[in-house]
């Protein structure tokens, strides 16, 4: 079977010692999680501004609350799949290996990486829009149950919310800057199954590409991003992960 890796890029993975990985909903999508913009995504039965916004969640709660509850559901009885643990396996080949990913899936975690830095939030997490306290996806189902009209409401009253990333809102402040510091000091960046439209995510690859990074795309279809990279792999991460590791654990161990 052909090598995955150009001698340039096995050159630029080998004097690595900061590798950063970006991922997207595509990298979930073998574990069965629907991703955003593909042709069965969530995003074409409902427009993101239509539920992932603060506005439509004050003004749709009920909606919004259903939207997020089955999504959670989904994912609490979802596996990581080979890609997520071939990922996780990685991160024992580099000095200094991160996953930066817009995913609120917590799949990384679960599949053993322990670099994560998640800069849309996760949906297991959940707040009072007045009060700030937070809610265990545990808490908020029993909330959420016992209210007929699904609304979820804390004890002072206020609406309770996904601790994830709303179009129009910020991402957490804490995430975004590691996240571009990570991507500024990066020797190797990998975008992995994202479509690389949504900002300012998109904007951290070409962050790496500026400050000499070797940039490489996973990713079954080409995107707004494949023209900057490297080395374009178009092929599904679930599939080609485990033979990327392997590959690099064959040519060197860090
Ligand atoms: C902000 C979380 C500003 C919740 C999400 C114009 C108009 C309006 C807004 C904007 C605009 N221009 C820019 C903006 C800002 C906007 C934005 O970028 N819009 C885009 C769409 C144009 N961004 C924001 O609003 C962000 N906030 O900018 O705040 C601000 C500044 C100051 C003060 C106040 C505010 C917030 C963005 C975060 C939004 N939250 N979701 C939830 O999940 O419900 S967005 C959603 O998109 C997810 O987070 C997702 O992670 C993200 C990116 O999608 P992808 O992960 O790439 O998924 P997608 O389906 O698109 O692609 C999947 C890929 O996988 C495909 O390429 C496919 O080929 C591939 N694939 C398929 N199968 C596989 C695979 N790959 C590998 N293996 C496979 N098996
Ligand atoms: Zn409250």
């Amino acid at each position: 079977m052909a090598e995955l890796l150009t001698s340039q890029a096995k050159e630029r993975l080998y004097s690595a010692s900061k590798v950063v990985i970006l991922t997207g909903a595509g990298i979930s999508a073998e574990s069965g999680i629907p991703t955003f913009r593909d042709k069965d995504g969530l995003w074409t039965k409902f427009s993101p501004e239509e539920l992932a916004s603060f506005d439509a969640f004050y003004k749709n709660t009920r909606m919004v609350s259903e939207f997020y509850q089955k999504r959670r559901e989904i994912i609490e009885h979802t596996e990581p799949n080979p890609g997520h643990k071939a990922l996780a396996e990685m991160e024992q080949l580099f000095d200094d290996f991160h996953i930066i990913t817009q995913n609120i899936d917590g799949l990384h975690q679960k599949a053993g990486s322990n670099n994560v830095v998640e800069i849309h939030g996760n949906i297991m997490n959940n707040y009072c829009i007045d009060c700030k306290k937070t809610y265990t996806a545990a808490e908020f189902e029993k909330i959420y149950e016992e209210n007929s009209e699904h609304i979820p409401r804390c004890e002072c009253g206020g609406l309770i919310r996904p601790d994830v990333v709303w179009f129009g809102e910020q991402l957490p402040g804490d995430a975004l800057e590691k996240a571009f510091h990570l991507s500024e000091a990066a020797d190797v960046f990998f975008s992995i199954g994202t479509s690389a439209q949504v900002r300012p995510a998109a904007d951290l690859p070409i962050r790496a590409l500026q400050n000499g990074a070797y940039l490489i795309e996973i990713n079954p279809t080409l995107t707004g991003l494949t023209n900057f990279t490297h080395l374009n792999i178009q092929e599904k991460g679930g599939e080609i992960l485990p033979r990327l590791k392997k590959e690099i654990e064959l040519n060197f161990r860090h």
